[in-house]
């Protein structure tokens, strides 16, 4: 179960420097994070770029997240000041972020935005929404985009980036990040380890009911380790002789409830942040690549 605690490949690196130089020339930045964890998914990046430029904050995967709590969410951010949005991507309707641009457009050119945010929020998602085509590449894989790229569309010119995470932080955000698809668990700890964690997380926040509705897991706090046997025993995760092959449940499982297929429910909650339970930060970062 031994890994790296960190994921921080070479693109990121650039592409920090990237968005750092190109921050003049936009007049607007788009900062995605995940509906179900807010904070825990929020950019690295934004604090220095939000010096130079608005930084409007896009909640993506509102589908797979708790609707109420999604509405806690924008009215937290809202009564920070803050312009935010909550989309399901997939059924493709952004009208009121692209009438908010409309209003932000300069009469003598195109409105220059950029897109910016960890890995897997669904950047490329929206930018391809923006531009009206199926412009970047979309996957369910973190670290699909590698580069900086302008795309252009109606009105606007839209630069979609790589997702970039915090190399500085330790192994705990890391592991949450890899139970949304944001982080890669075999880079950061095996999927194992990675899918207990994530066991452990939704039975003391008393979420893990969602599970043991749909595939009949009984929770079992003492021993997470029992909980992804029978989830993988129920998912068919078994190697020669009936015994569970452990990596391949943690992925599944992780598979699973990264795409939603386990429920739509939300791991942070605004009025949960004075005890966050997702940023009991233990390990210290390693650079890798
Ligand atoms: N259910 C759901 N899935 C979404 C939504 N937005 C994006 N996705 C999915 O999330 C995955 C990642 O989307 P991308 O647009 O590739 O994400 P990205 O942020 O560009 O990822 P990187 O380039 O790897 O950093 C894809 O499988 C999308 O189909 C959404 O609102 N709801
Ligand atoms: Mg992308």
């Amino acid at each position: 179960m031994a890994g790296r605690t960190a994921w921080f490949p070479g693109h990121m690196a650039k592409g920090t420097r990237q968005l750092e130089e190109l921050a003049g020339k936009l007049d607007v930045i788009v900062e995605v994070r995940d509906a179900r964890a807010p904070e825990l998914t929020a950019s690295p990046l934004t604090r220095k770029l939000a010096v130079r430029k608005p930084v409007w904050i896009v909640l993506t995967k509102k589908d797979l997240a708790d609707p109420a709590v999604t509405s806690q969410w924008l009215s937290y951010y809202k009564n920070r000041k803050r312009e935010a949005w909550a989309f399901d991507l997939l059924a493709r309707q952004i009208g009121p972020l692209r009438q908010a641009f409309t209003r932000c457009k300069p009469s003598y050119r195109e409105l220059r935005v950029a897109v910016v945010g960890i890995p897997n929020v669904g950047k490329s998602a929206l930018l391809n929404l923006l531009v009206g085509k199926k412009a970047a590449v979309v996957g369910g894989i973190p670290g699909v985009t590698r580069g900086v790229s302008w795309y252009k569309g109606g009105d606007f010119l839209v630069v979609d980036s790589p997702g970039i995470l915090d190399p500085r932080s330790g192994a705990a955000i890391q592991r949450a990040l890899a139970w949304l698809g944001c982080s890669k668990a075999d880079v950061i700890g095996g999927y194992d380890t990675v899918a207990c964690g994530l066991i452990d997380f939704l039975q003391k926040q008393g979420l893990w009911h969602y599970v043991e509705e749909k595939w009949g897991v009984p929770a079992d706090p003492g021993d997470v380790v029992a909980v992804l046997e029978g989830v993988g025993r129920r998912l068919g995760c078994l190697v020669s002789g009936g015994n569970v092959d452990f990596t391949l449940a943690g992925r599944r499982f992780l598979e699973s409830f990264s795409t939603g297929k386990i429920g739509s429910l939300s791991l942070e909650r605004p009025d949960a942040l004075a005890a966050p339970a997702l940023n009991e930060d233990g390990g210290e970062g390693e650079d890798e690549e």
